[in-house]
């Protein structure tokens, strides 16, 4: 999708499709696009917010590109790590919509805290495909800078990102950059089963008696690894923020124009002033919860099968299809583009040089410390203890 802030208007150019409340069968979630490819011109949330989007062609088209993009260099990380050459993958198989519903949603002064699969949301942030790639094939410690791209690191500690989010929203608010279209606010990205964790349930705390310009994401995937969402709670996951204080709403994660729509109102009511909030993209993890698991041993086919018929791309080429807003050459043409991307990414992997032991010391702290200095001069010496040696 183009680059800029697209789509938060209401201009009407299509014909008026339905409104409704909720889903179909489901009155709680936010939904604009149905798995059939039908649009729905609006829907309500629990508070009243009325959630819309309205797409130029060539924005709509931009989503779908994005998609697939996302899902095919996401399945080309997997194959490298079935070859060797990556030590592990998460894959987002499934998620593509919910990430860059919510990834394109941010606006360019917009802070992201992300987890360890969040790859949808930092492709729409404009980082190149293969800083996660370096990470996971262990020659770096993620390559990009989180401010020049506004995309924090990676974190693999789970729920630990939600802290780091709240008191980088909080000091947003200490530096006065609220309460106008230019404002600034921050998205904390993370799963249904870090919501059991105590770092997440501190963080919805502070937000919340902070006023924190902070939207909190959770993509309930239905698992946590193994641990089904039975598990981490006996309520929707979206109805916890109330008691935190905040509003919460559950939006379809497999829907890239009501993921959109919903991280695009959350946003820019934390922006202006409005505080935090709590969305809940309800979606599914196609595949493994990473190329260490094994998700037969834990579920059913017929489960997988069932969220299958709700896949996030089908439904928006139904879509494009049906609203005759693209055709076959213009499919061809995305497809190629992300076979070509896929195999440059590819390469760029195999020929990524293997840094020498002792740079894991740099980029610790932007400064350095002495105890760094002091550690890494006890390794240099562990290491010279080789030379000459038939190791
Ligand atoms: C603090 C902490 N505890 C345990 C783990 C091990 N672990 C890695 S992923 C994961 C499950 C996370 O599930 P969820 O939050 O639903 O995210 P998903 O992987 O499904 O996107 C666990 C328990 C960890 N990384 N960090
Ligand atoms: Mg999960």
């Amino acid at each position: 999708m183009a680059k800029g802030d697209p789509g938060g208007t209401t201009r009407s150019r299509r014909p008026a499709p339905r409104s409704k409340k909720g889903a179909a069968g489901n009155p709680e979630l936010v939904q604009l696009l149905t798995p059939d490819g039908e649009r729905i011109d609006s829907a309500t949330g629990p508070d009243g917010t009325v959630y819309r989007v309205d797409f130029t062609d060539e924005e709509y088209r931009g989503l779908y590109r994005d998609l697939v993009m996302v899902r095919k260099l996401d399945a080309e990380a997997t194959a490298l790590q079935r070859q060797g050459e990556l030590g592990l993958w998460a894959s987002l198989l499934g998620q593509e919509a919910a990430q860059v519903g919510s990834g394109r949603a941010l606006r360019s002064q917009d802070m992201a805290f992300p987890t360890y699969r969040e790859h949808g949301v930092l492709y729409c942030r404009g980082i190149d495909p293969i800083m996660p790639l370096g990470l996971f094939r262990g020659v770096d410690q993620g390559g990009w800078d989180p401010n020049e791209f506004k995309f924090n690191m990676y974190t693999i500690v789970i729920g630990a990102q939600t802290l780091h989010a709240t008191g980088y929203a909080m000091g947003i608010t200490m530096d006065g950059k609220i309460g106008n279209d230019d404002g600034e606010a921050a998205i904390a990205y993370f799963g249904d089963g870090a919501t059991s964790q105590g770092d997440v349930n501190e963080a919805f705390v502070w937000a919340s008696v902070f006023n924190a310009p902070l939207v909190f994401f959770c993509q309930n995937n239905q698992y946590a690894i193994s641990e089904p969402l039975e598990r981490q709670t006996r309520v929707p996951l979206y109805q916890r923020a109330a008691g935190f204080g905040f509003p919460g709403v559950r939006v379809d994660g497999n829907d890239v124009l009501a993921s959109f729509a919903v991280t695009r109102t959350a946003l820019d009511n934390a922006r202006h002033g409005q505080g935090p909030s709590l969305i809940e993209a309800y979606t599914y993890r196609m595949g493994a919860h990473t190329t260490s698991d094994d998700p037969t041993r834990y579920r059913i086919a017929s489960e997988v099968e069932s969220w299958q018929a709700k896949d996030p791309i089908t439904r928006v080429k139904a879509f494009l299809e049906k609203q005759q807003i693209a055709d076959a050459t213009f499919f061809a043409e995305v497809d190629e583009q992300a076979r070509r991307e896929s195999v440059h990414l590819r390469e760029r992997v195999l020929n990524m040089p293997n840094p020498e032991p002792v740079t894991m010391f740099d980029h610790v702290y932007p400064n350095g410390s002495p105890l760094l200095d002091e550690q890494r001069a006890k390794f240099n010496r562990y290491m010279e203890s080789f030379e000459g040696s038939a190791h």
